[in-house]
């Protein structure tokens, strides 16, 4: 079998069924992509910014479970993707990243855009390598595949010069193969699990989104049932539970010890699973948990596994098979009383977070009539009207808890949330799934600052007719670290003052109505309550993507801007 290397390379990704590629590309990778002319069953998506091809590739894997490709440009490409790439790790997203080079034999000439890409990719990869020579090709790319899609799942970056790829390829073609990963747990470790949980007065369970890549939702919420166990998501962006579950807590959030640390120290017995403790920023140094509670941890990622604390009984093993063997066998231990405490604790959680629930809502109802808008009263409007089978990318951060308010999110792949820390996944991630669900309705929620990293998505989902609907919440700032610096000052006891006004973006106003027009997207600009309703309608209605500029409050301050802090 005869052909070059760029030919081989699209077999490959075609045998591997392979329908997608997100990617931007320069004159290094000319002959992958001319020979991609000639596999119209794989489709291309063009995307103006390298981060935005690795975040529409992310949601894509995320939704799909399987390696996504992305195809990226040498050193200045992965430089712009490296953020976005370092999300996918952060969220372990099977990607397998293809970058350009220009080759092997130009590698001791200091050609322009040549650096060390491999060097460059490897902290926000699970793997990085360049391809040496043509007999290696697929090689290397199978095995790109199958790390990438084995778990703990994450990024591989695979650099190609390109007269490795000029040069005849005889490798054949064949399936990449990733392993199957239900490992099973042992039954003597089950055993001392459950004897542990079922003797727990107050069991706490902490999971990530291991247990979404294991499917273990539905075994999850058995053994939390049973256990009448809080369960709260570790920095998660997987459904793990049905928010409107008595039992989901929510999270332990992203930021701060001083947060999560009251929660943590709930438990007599914890249970962790598929995630580890904890992924914050600012997180707790000494013990999370209460003096001589002991923890439990089930994950198939052995670095999750007793990372930053103690951890009494450990397995490395499946989730979903792990969690329904458990529940299998606190059934044969929890007695009459100990099931009825259960029943009594979610039912009391239950009342306890209708209750909260309502309270807010109530606070929403009061200021429905406010302008600028409170951003509960457009989700209101938006929860009523979204079908029921509306896929939902959610970066809305500071506005999150009042969109999952409205509309709980409760199917399994139906909600998708920014990981990692990197901005601008909602725009880019929204192509993702829509490439992924194809006919199911996708919206994807982005603040004001979010999106400007990634604005250029836009374009993309026009060009594609990539039907999302986009909602932009347009507060004039960034709101989160607005919120975040309030902690800092009272750490610090630096009294409260102003924000600073790099949080703010007031001004110039940024329109995202007419930068979606700009770009050949419909839209339009909500500014009144009057104008909600007749928006949505419009935005649903309409067969192709569609932006919703949606202008709400915020502590916004444009009279100061260029007078404070000597601009
Ligand atoms: C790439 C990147 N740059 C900067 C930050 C720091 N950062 C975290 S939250 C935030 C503000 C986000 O603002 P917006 O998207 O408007 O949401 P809001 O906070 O207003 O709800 C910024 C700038 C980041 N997380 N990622
Ligand atoms: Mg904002």
């Amino acid at each position: 079998m005869e052909r070059s290397g760029h030919y081989a390379i699209a077999e490959q990704l075609q045998a591997d069924g392979v329908k997608h590629i997100f990617g931007n590309p320069g004159t290094v990778e000319q002959g992958f992509l001319d020979a991609l002319e000639d596999f119209p069953s794989i489709k291309y998506i063009l995307t103006l910014q390298e981060s935005v091809a690795i975040m529409a590739a992310d949601a894509y894997a995320r939704a799909t479970r399987k390696p996504a490709v992305a195809q990226i440009h040498s050193s200045p490409g992965l430089g712009n993707a490296i953020g976005a790439m370092y999300q996918a790790m952060r969220g372990h997203s099977p990607l397998v990243v293809l970058g350009g080079d220009s080759g092997i034999r130009y590698q001791a000439m200091d050609a322009q855009m040549a650096a060390d890409l491999v060097a460059m990719a490897r902290p926000v990869t699970k793997w990085a390598t360049m391809v040496q020579h043509p007999s290696s090709l697929l090689r290397v790319l199978r095995r790109a595949m199958k790390v990438a899609g084995t778990a703990p799942m994450g990024p591989v970056y695979v650099c190609l010069p390109q007269d490795i790829l000029d040069a005849i390829a005889t490798e054949e073609v064949f399936p990449s193969f990733v392993p199957v990963s239900r490992s099973h747990p042992d039954p003597e470790f089950i055993a001392r699990a459950a004897d542990l949980l079922a003797s727990a007065t107050t069991p706490m369970i902490y999971v990530g989104d291991g247990v979404a890549y294991s499917g273990a939702q539905t075994e999850l919420t058995r053994v939390a049932e049973l256990l009448g166990a809080q369960v709260w998501g570790a920095d998660s962006g997987e459904l793990n539970m049905p928010y409107d579950h008595p039992l989901w807590q929510g999270q332990t959030g992203h930021m701060f010890a001083a947060q999560s640390r009251p929660i943590t120290q709930r438990g007599d017995v914890n249970l962790v699973v598929g995630t580890y403790m904890l992924p914050e920023v600012f997180p707790e140094l000494g013990d999370i948990y209460a003096p001589g509670a002991r923890t439990i941890h089930i994950d198939l990622n052995p670095d999750s596994i007793a990372k930053n604390h103690a951890v009494e009984i450990g397995m490395l093993a499946d989730p979903k098979v792990t969690l329904a063997a458990l529940a299998t066998e606190l059934e044969s231990r929890l007695d009459a009383p100990k099931r009825e405490r259960a029943m009594q604790t979610i039912a009391q959680l239950g009342l306890a977070k209708s209750d909260r629930r309502k309270v807010e809502l109530d606070q929403d109802l009061a200021r429905s009539n406010a302008v600028p808008l409170n951003f509960a009263t457009f989700m209101a409007e938006m929860a009523a009207r979204l079908p029921t089978d509306a896929v939902i990318f959610d970066e809305a951060l500071t506005n999150s808890p009042t969109l999952t308010r409205h509309r709980p999110p409760h199917d399994i792949g139906s909600f998708f949330q920014t990981r990692g820390g990197s901005l601008g996944s909602s725009l880019a991630g929204g192509l993702g799934l829509k490439a992924a669900f194809g006919d199911k309705p996708v919206v994807a929620f982005s603040g004001d600052g979010g999106a400007m990293y990634v604005i250029q998505a836009l374009w993309s989902a026009v060009r594609h007719n990539l039907d999302v609907k986009y909602v932009i919440c347009n507060n004039g700032s960034y709101r989160l670290l607005q919120l975040n610096i309030q902690q800092f000052w009272s750490e610090q006891k630096i009294a409260g003052r102003p924000f600073p006004i790099s949080f703010d973006l007031s001004y110039p106003k940024l329109h995202f109505d007419v930068m979606a027009k700009s770009m050949g997207m419909e839209s339009i600009r909500v500014e009144t309550v009057e104008q909600i309703g007749p928006a949505i309608e419009a935005a649903l209605a309409h067969s192709g993507p569609f932006l919703l500029d949606v202008v709400i409050e915020g502590d916004v301050h444009p009279e100061l801007i260029g007078v404070r802090c000597g601009q």
